[in-house]
This record gives C-alpha cells, sequence and structure tokens, in this order.
C-alpha cells in the first residue's frame, strides 16, 4: 500500500466497524506515520499523544487507524466515548441538530435542548434537593464556573484541593490540580487562595477514612479557618491521580464537616460520571450528596459539553449574566448528550460497567496470584486500575509501567497510564466493548507483563 493510493476505503465508524484486533503494519504504519510528521511540524510540541497513529474510525470496542490497523480501545479517549463511538443515535442526533441550526448563543436566544440536558442533569445527579445546571464546554471550564458560584455563594475566597487531584488545564484548575509534570511546571503563577491537603489513599497511608478525614479537616481548620473557606473540591475516585479509591467514611466526614461549617461540597465527576464506575455517578457509591456536582467527558460522547449541577439556591447565587460563555451548552453538543443519556439511561450501561469491571478484577487478580509486582488493583465498575511497585520494596514502578504500556500500544492495545508516581495503568474501555476484546487486552497486558 503507496500512501497515494487512491483505491483504498475507509471504513465507517461505530458499532459496524469489525470488532477486532488486527496489526496490517508496524505501528505508526506508512500512512499515519506521514501525517505525525506534519503533526510535528505543524502542531506545538506540546501537545504531545501516546498511540502513535492517526484515527479514521472507531466504534463498538476498536479504533482503526489510517493504515487499516484495528486497535483495542482500552481508553475512551479518556473516558469520553463510554456509550461507544460514533454511536448510530448520537451520530444522528449531531445532525439533525447540525441541519437544523448549529449555534444561536444560549445567553441571546435559548434553545430547548440545553433545558432539556439542564432537566437531565437534575434528575439523574445524587441529592434529594432541588437542583439546577449550567452548561459549559469542557471540564476544567465546569470546575472554574463551580468555584465561582461556591465564591459568590457564601461570600468567602479559600478553596481546599487534595493532594493527587486533578481538575484542569487553565489557570484556576491548575492551581486545583495537584502534579507539576506535565499539568503546570513553568506554567505559574497559579490563582491564588487554593490551599491542598492530603485525601485518603488507604494502599499508600493505611488510615481508615475517619482517620484520613480528620487529619484533612484539622488541617483545613488550622490553616484557612472555616470562615475563610467557600469550597473543598474532591474527584469520588481521584482520576489522573492514580484511581485513588478513598477509604469508606472518608467523603461522608468531609461532607459533613463541610455541611456543619456552610462550605460548598464539590464533587468532580467529570472522569467518574455518567456509568463509568457502575453508578451513575460515584457519589452513589459512597452515598454522599454533593452541593454541587462538575460532569463533562462521558455526558456527550465526544461532543465538547460540560455541566454545574447542584442545590437551587447555590446555583443561584451568580447575579443574572454572571455565568456564561459563547458556546455553553451549544445545541449540537446537547443533541449529543440527549442521545448519549437515553443510552446511558435504558440501554443497561450501568449495568455493563460493572460487569465490565468483574471481568477486569478477576482477570488482573488471577495475574496478581504470581506477580507480587502488581501492588495494588482498585476502582469500580469500569473505572479499574492497577498499581505496579518493586516486589521487594514496595516503592512504585514508573519504569515498568511505561515498559508495559509502551508494549501494548506496539500491540494495538490503547492503553493509558496514570498517577501521581507514574506507576498506574488504567483501564477506561467504551461501555460498547465486547468481552473478547476486553480479554484479549488483558491477554496482551498479561504477555507484556511477563517479557519485562
Ligand atoms: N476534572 C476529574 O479527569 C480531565 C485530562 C487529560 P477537561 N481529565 C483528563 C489531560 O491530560 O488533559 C478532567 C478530570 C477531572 C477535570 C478534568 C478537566 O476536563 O475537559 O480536560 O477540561
Amino acid at each position: 500500500m503507496t500512501l497515494t493510493d487512491e483505491t483504498s476505503t475507509i471504513p465507517a465508524g461505530g458499532p459496524t466497524l469489525e470488532q477486532v484486533r488486527r496489526i496490517v503494519t508496524e505501528l505508526p504504519g506508512p500512512r499515519s506515520a506521514a501525517i505525525l510528521a506534519r503533526k510535528a511540524d505543524a502542531v506545538a510540541s506540546g501537545v504531545a499523544h501516546s498511540m502513535p497513529v492517526s484515527v479514521v474510525a472507531a466504534g463498538g470496542g476498536v479504533v482503526v487507524d489510517a493504515d487499516g490497523n484495528s486497535l483495542i480501545d482500552l481508553g475512551s479517549g479518556i473516558a469520553v466515548t463510554s456509550v461507544g463511538n460514533a454511536h448510530p443515535k448520537v451520530a444522528a442526533a449531531v445532525a439533525a441538530q447540525a441541519a437544523q441550526f448549529t449555534h444561536t448563543c444560549f445567553m441571546v436566544s435559548p434553545y430547548e435542548s440545553y433545558v432539556d440536558v439542564a432537566e437531565a442533569l437534575n434528575r439523574l445527579t445524587p441529592g434529594g434537593f432541588a437542583k439546577k445546571t449550567a452548561l459549559f464546554n469542557s471540564g476544567a471550564e465546569a470546575v472554574e464556573n463551580a468555584i465561582k458560584i461556591a465564591r459568590k455563594h457564601t461570600g468567602r475566597q479559600a478553596v481546599v484541593a487534595f493532594d493527587h487531584g486533578y481538575h484542569g488545564r487553565t489557570n484556576l484548575t491548575m492551581a486545583l490540580t495537584a502534579k507539576a509534570m506535565p499539568y503546570k511546571s513553568g506554567f505559574g503563577p497559579f490563582a491564588p487562595e487554593i490551599y491542598r491537603v492530603p485525601g485518603s489513599y488507604p494502599y499508600r497511608d493505611g488510615l481508615t477514612g475517619a482517620e484520613a478525614a480528620k487529619r484533612a479537616i484539622t488541617l483545613i481548620e488550622k490553616q484557612i479557618g472555616a470562615d475563610s473557606l467557600a469550597a473543598v473540591i474532591i474527584e469520588p475516585i481521584q482520576g489522573e491521580g492514580g484511581f485513588i479509591v478513598p477509604a469508606d467514611g472518608f467523603l461522608d466526614a468531609v461532607v459533613a464537616w463541610c455541611r456543619e461549617n456552610g462550605v460548598v461540597f464539590i464533587a468532580d465527576e467529570v472522569q467518574t460520571g455518567f456509568a463509568r464506575t457502575g453508578a451513575m455517578f460515584a457519589s452513589e457509591i459512597f452515598g454522599i450528596e454533593p452541593d454541587l456536582i462538575t460532569t463533562a467527558k462521558g455526558i456527550a460522547a465526544g461532543l465538547p459539553l460540560a455541566g454545574v449541577t447542584g442545590r437551587a439556591e447555590i446555583m443561584d447565587a451568580a447575579h443574572a449574566g454572571g455565568l456564561g460563555g459563547t458556546y455553553g451548552g451549544n445545541p449540537i453538543a446537547c443533541a449529543a448528550a440527549l442521545a448519549a443519556i437515553d443510552a446511558f439511561e435504558n440501554d443497561g450501561l450501568v449495568e455493563r460497567a460493572q460487569q465490565i469491571g468483574t471481568v477486569l478484577t478477576e482477570r488482573l487478580r488471577a495475574i496478581r496470584e504470581n506477580d507480587p509486582r502488581l501492588g495494588d488493583i482498585r476502582g469500580h465498575g469500569a473505572m479499574i486500575a492497577v498499581e505496579f511497585v518493586d516486589a521487594e520494596t514496595g516503592a512504585p514502578d514508573a519504569a515498568l509501567t511505561g515498559a508495559v504500556a509502551k508494549a501494548c500500544v506496539a500491540e494495538g492495545v490503547i492503553i493509558l497510564t496514570c498517577g501521581t508516581f507514574g506507576n498506574v495503568i488504567r483501564f477506561l474501555p467504551p461501555l460498547s466493548i465486547g468481552d473478547d476484546l476486553l480479554n484479549e487486552g488483558i491477554d496482551v497486558l498479561a504477555a507484556a507483563l511477563e517479557r519485562a
């Protein structure tokens, strides 16, 4: 096959794509390599990529590149295409909306689909109280707005975030994000009045949830003071930080303290939301009702959309005209979200996430029986991770993690790493993946581990 081969056909995306792993060239193949060479010339180097391919189609559990390689997707574009890439209902809704009108700006002349998405979020998010929603374009923008709303509501300025937290790459959200490399290094100064405290990382801190909460709350009271504190923001399961599941009792103790002290508790469910964890929202797993919840990623199957949803009296704190943006709640993104939400609710995707979690956890536990380098296996539903360690010392093993991930990539499995120490491989498959591809992906990982 040459680069100018006009006869080659690009497969249609979506679930009709053949669900197989098929490697027909080295990665990258010649077509992808040519495009990646142009990328290197044309695109800022700061925008890196982990899989050396150029994508032409995706759906079900596979991503197909320009050379005809069919890769197993264990990443969903970082937890976004949960309903499946190019889902037929989403594709149809997007096409229909694009033919009707593409944009008016909701702040200029509103439309119904934005209201429909707000109503759906108010209904689906945990919390048995009256709620309202505002829509934005990205997770970071949702987080920024949740902080704005909490500050306006409380008349206070300080915000607490946690060790290992990730909330985005804008200036305020960089300040909230814990990890310097690659997110913050050289990009300061960062927004003021952000304070970081330790959270709950049972595998490494050995604390109960109550002990970890006490540690955090004591630091907050001594170093900030509740009177100055507008909000506490936390991911119920920390994503980029390493899929860290807090010990039982941690989150509810922090929520209770926030409530006693008039502090807005914000759950950042950008990565955990929309069936990903085997619940519609991860807050449900821990029995908490956040005051505000940020959502993005899975909400619209890849179209840029994000939301802040929460207690009506807090959401209404901002003056008229105080919230918004040109594109927030764009009609095409809203159409995609309504189709995706329909799939989440009616296609059994919460249950599918639980099944995927069982398959992944059982396979990984079986591997760990003979391989103590798998230090911890954790997560919920289709958000599962392995933390790799030195078998003797328990120290994080980023080199092993990188080598295994690299080997999987070379064999056509899209796999993502994460973690403050770079020693976590995370699984975020689309909920449309079949068990066969899921198992094949783990087979490739197991073989790579044996060689490493
Ligand atoms: N909050 C909990 O996980 C995005 C980041 C990938 P945006 N996580 C993936 C990267 O390297 O940029 C995320 C998140 C949580 C906020 C965000 C930010 O969401 O849509 O990327 O702005």
